[in-house]
């Protein structure tokens, strides 16, 4: 059996064969992924961002355990580009070798970024894909919040929640800046400390001066993820945002969205390997001899080059 009938097929090796392929950028993935595209679409996406500390990780395990009690099955994909090896230590401090991490319906992948963050979006994306077809009902993507290209990474998921913690008051502009934006749930997470009633109504103060919120005012909720409190709460709003977006049709003008984005950078990928290829770079080098022989410019060289492309 090929790899994508054995993803298909439930075969966890080869999961893990196929996200080392897709994260190498190997020749031949994309055939693989094509052939997936047919299966994707059922699985609820969920972005898990915030601070390095927050408890994004305990809270993942934690929203696991719950999703599993409700006869989920669950994929976890663990973003972090502020570690330069990601080797087992994946869910936080310890790995916890817990009934998450033993159970066969639970899919945990950690991504390496050894310090480079280009492509990074895309290549969570892929195993995202992988997940999906493999048939995960809920997919929890975890990331260090700080920046764009973590931004980028959430911009994977249908739902993002975002994880703070008591006492945000320096942290505040930084929320500001691109986190309200994007957060459709804020869990306010060891609420077991001091000050987490007052980071609930600071959150809850921005988020009524932001104007994105007309369609879905995102909820806060306090957790203590450590111990499991809080947790079916936000497991329940991702439930509420999930039906929102499916019953208001914003679901499928996102998927529609990115699905375009897609396509464009697959796209441009393909003209930039023919460009790279030997046929492009010998009619390259021709056009180059035309253009230095005062028989041609560039501008018009580009358009004989791209023929092909646009008939
Ligand atoms: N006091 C307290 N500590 C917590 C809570 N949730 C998680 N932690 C602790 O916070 C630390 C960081 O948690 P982790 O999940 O690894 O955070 P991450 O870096 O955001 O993934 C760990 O020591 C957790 O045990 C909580 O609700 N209360
Ligand atoms: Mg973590």
């Amino acid at each position: 059996m090929d790899l994508a009938s054995r993803v298909l097929d439930g075969d966890r090796r080869a999961v893990a064969r196929l996200m080392s392929k897709a994260e190498n950028e190997a020749p031949g993935v994309k055939k693989i992924l094509a052939e997936l595209h047919n299966h994707i679409g059922n699985a609820h996406i969920i972005g898990i961002t915030g601070p390095p500390g927050s408890g994004k990780s305990t809270l993942v395990d934690k929203l696991t355990l719950e999703y599993r009690k409700q006869g989920k099955t669950v994929g976890i994909i663990a973003v972090d580009p502020t570690s330069p090896f990601t080797g087992g230590a994946l869910l936080g401090d310890r790995i916890r070798m817990n009934e998450i991490a033993l159970d066969k319906e639970v899919f945990i992948r950690s991504m390496g970024t050894r310090g480079h963050l280009g492509g990074l979006a895309k290549k969570t994306g892929d195993l995202v894909k992988i997940l999906d077809a493999f048939g995960k009902d809920i997919i929890l993507v975890e990331t260090v919040g700080a920046g764009q290209s973590e931004v980028e990474i959430v911009g994977t998921a249908y739902s993002t929640v975002i994880v703070e913690v008591p006492g945000l008051g320096d942290d505040i502009q930084a929320i500001k800046a691109g986190i309200l934006e994007i957060g459709d749930i804020f869990v306010v997470n060891k609420s077991d400390l001091d000050g987490a009633d007052e980071t609930a109504r600071e959150l809850d103060a921005m988020l009524d001066m932001n104007s994105n919120n007309l369609d879905w005012r995102p909820p806060i909720l306090q957790t203590r993820a450590k111990d499991g409190n809080g947790i079916s709460q936000v497991a329940d709003a991702l439930n509420d945002h999930m039906v929102h977006m499916k019953e208001t049709g914003i679901l499928y003008k996102l998927v529609r969205a990115r699905t375009k984005d897609e396509l464009e950078e697959i796209i441009s990928e393909n003209i930039r390997s023919y460009i790279d290829g030997t046929h492009g770079e010998e009619e390259l080098e021709e056009l180059v001899d035309r253009i230095m022989d005062g028989e041609l410019d560039p501008y018009n060289a580009a358009e004989i080059f791209l023929k092909p492309f646009t008939g």
